[in-house]
């Protein structure tokens, strides 16, 4: 049978390098995926480290993605695309040249080794509801219930989050960058 495609939303985040550089390359290589098309772009956002904060600050966005790969192709997916943009993994939540996670992928919930969707962080982190608020505010979290402004209202995380000015995706062919 045939896979249906699905909307889903990746995060990305980046601290080593060239950051804007490592999310733009990484928003190309979602868009080459097979079967996959990127819909939209959050802003990005320069962000303080949590969990481990001795590390340099942060810059995350988001995407919108419809897919034909199911879950775990995408997961397999995106490592890969890490792995291209030379990611080592040193450290626990430590610095990184690129990070990819799926937020959301359609209505579902799937809790599989190494794939918890929707991503078990995501209604925790300032630095994922900002950008995934952009797109999508009215989306309703399919564990939780509530709307993703809905839980960005709710959400103590106090770690700042700054909006990057300008349309700083517009270099990024296949995606309408929002507002
Ligand atoms: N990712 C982490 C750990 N801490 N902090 C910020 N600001 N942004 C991140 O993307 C981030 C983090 C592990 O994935
Ligand atoms: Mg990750
Ligand atoms: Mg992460």
């Amino acid at each position: 049978m045939e896979n249906k495609t699905q909307s889903a939303y990746v995060g990305l985040g980046s601290n080593l390098g060239d950051r804007a550089a490592n999310l733009h390359r990484a928003v190309e290589l979602i868009g080459e995926l097979p079967d996959t098309q990127v819909l939209a772009t959050s802003s990005l956002y320069e962000t303080e480290p949590r969990m481990y904060t001795e590390q340099p600050d942060f810059l995350n966005g988001c995407v919108k993605i419809r897919t034909g790969l199911p879950a775990r192709k995408l997961l397999d997916a995106l490592l890969d695309i890490e792995q291209a943009m030379g990611r080592v993994r040193r450290l626990e939540n430590g610095p990184r040249t690129l990070d990819l996670d799926i937020l959301l992928y359609g209505p579902q919930q799937i809790s599989e080794e190494g794939l918890e969707i929707p991503h078990p962080g995501l209604h925790e982190r300032a630095f994922v509801l900002v950008p995934l608020a952009e797109l999508a505010p009215d989306l309703v979290h399919p564990g939780l219930g509530e709307t993703i402004a809905e839980l960005l209202g709710q959400c103590e995380d106090a770690g700042w989050v700054k909006r990057v000015g300008g349309k700083v995706w517009a270099l990024c062919r296949s995606a309408t960058p929002a507002k």
